[in-house]
């Protein structure tokens, strides 16, 4: 019986919800009513939590459960992994690595990892890696690529030097407005020609303050699944311009050609599609700059079961927003009828994602669905549903929902 008014409620509220059978409430808010409810196959990689959501072996991508992303600075069990093509050998010597910067600039310069430590002012910074895909199983109908709730994001504390120094070393020239960047990963069919990827960005994206060459994540050395010894973190943008296994920066007078530049790669429309269109990208589309705003609920985890006769809930959760601010976050109970102010904790620097608690005072026993939702400083909200649909489904940040039962 309960089983059935909980589908029933799900459907109403236009996600998927229901009662599994092992007696936790479940609901994949947001999500096409039909999806299958099967546990999604364990994550098993050295040093990863096993309850990482495996997306795909092939590349290796794994997103973070949003209830796992309940720590100020994310820890590297718990954060996600994403790639593009096969993983490369681990380097022997961390410290001998080497990075070369090439194109517009006075002198080409080849730094090893110890020369990047020794030559330049070493930052430590915790910010957001977000990949660019993130949120994108809200779309309807289904957009290509794997299939991210809100877990393709993790905020850790990076170490390394600015990307601006090295630059500048290297010597800008006037005609300098835009990068490429290379890894060492070979490419997912092994053809040597090809680039796993290859993005690039403007030339004042590169060189803002917070835009690091590292090669510590969280105190430790960069681990090898996420880049080491040297990768790119840029923050605020796609994740896929911080390019891991880091070889070569090539300094360009026009944008980026490399892998996953150009027709519907990492771009979005500028004037909205039908959703379902089969469009090249090559009009009306853009390159995605700043991530979108984004809350979500990190505790109490969805399909929680409330102790008998609790009413007042503690909720705790983080929000980001690309380039922008988070100036608010609010909780409802009752399906956005009514919102409630959440406490924010104070960043520890540009490009960190908030932290927020609060509680909420449940009216009854019963099912409910928390919904939280951000705005930034700008006076914008998330939406309801995901927006600005587009082929490859980049962008999407509808509210993040969580079902509880309370007795
Ligand atoms: N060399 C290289 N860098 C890369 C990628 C890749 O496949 N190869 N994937 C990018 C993408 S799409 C994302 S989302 C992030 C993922 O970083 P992580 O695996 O450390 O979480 O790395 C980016 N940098
Ligand atoms: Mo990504």
């Amino acid at each position: 019986m309960m089983g059935a008014s909980l589908a029933t409620i799900g459907l109403l509220t236009g996600g998927s919800a229901w009662l599994a059978g092992t007696g936790r409430v479940k609901a994949q808010a947001s999500a096409p009513a039909s999806r299958p409810a099967a546990a999604p196959p364990a994550f098993d990689y050295p040093g990863k939590d096993r309850s990482l959501r495996l997306l795909g072996d092939r590349p290796l991508v794994a997103e973070t459960p949003e209830a796992l992303l309940d720590d100020d600075t994310t820890p590297i069990a718990k954060f996600f992994v994403r790639n593009n093509g096969q993983i490369p050998d681990e380097a022997t010597n961390a410290d001998g690595w080497q990075l070369k910067i090439e194109g517009e600039v006075d002198k080409p310069l080849t730094l090893t990892v110890a020369e990047l430590k020794a030559r330049f002012p070493v930052h430590t910074f915790r910010m957001v890696l977000e990949c660019g895909g993130n949120g994108r199983s809200f779309y309807q109908p289904a957009a290509r690529g794997n299939q991210w709730q809100n877990g393709g994001a993790g905020c850790a504390e990076w170490t390394g030097v600015r990307l601006a120094d090295v630059l500048k070393a290297a010597g800008l020239k006037p005609g300098a407005k835009f990068t490429g960047h290379f890894g060492a990963d070979p490419h997912l069919s092994g053809d040597t020609t090809k680039d796993a990827i290859s993005r690039g960005m403007p030339i004042d994206k590169a060189l803002e303050p917070h835009s690091l060459i590292v090669w510590a994540m969280n105190g430790q050395p960069l681990p090898h699944i996420h880049g080491g010894p040297l990768r790119l973190i840029i923050p605020g943008w796609p994740a896929s311009l911080s390019s891991k296994w880091l070889n070569r920066v090539l300094v360009r007078s026009t944008p980026h050609d490399g892998q996953g530049m150009g027709g519907t790669s990492y771009r979005v429309p500028t004037v909205p599609i039908v959703p379902g269109s089969n469009v090249d990208g090559k009009t009306n589309f853009a390159d995605m700059t700043s991530m979108p705003l984004r809350s979500i609920i990190t505790a109490p985890a969805n399909g929680t079961r409330i102790a008998a006769g609790t009413r007042r809930l503690d909720l705790r959760g983080a929000a980001w927003a690309g380039d922008h601010e988070v100036s608010k976050v609010e909780v409802s109970f009752d399906a956005g009828q009514r919102w409630h102010a959440m406490t924010m904790a104070a960043l520890r620097n540009r490009y960190d994602w908030v932290r927020w608690s609060g509680s909420v005072e449940l009216p009854t026993a019963g099912y409910f669905e928390l919904w939280v939702r951000a705005t930034d400083s700008r006076g914008i909200s998330q939406p309801h549903v995901a927006t600005n649909w587009n082929p490859q489904g980049y962008g999407a940040n509808p509210l993040h929902r969580v079902a509880v039962l309370a007795a």
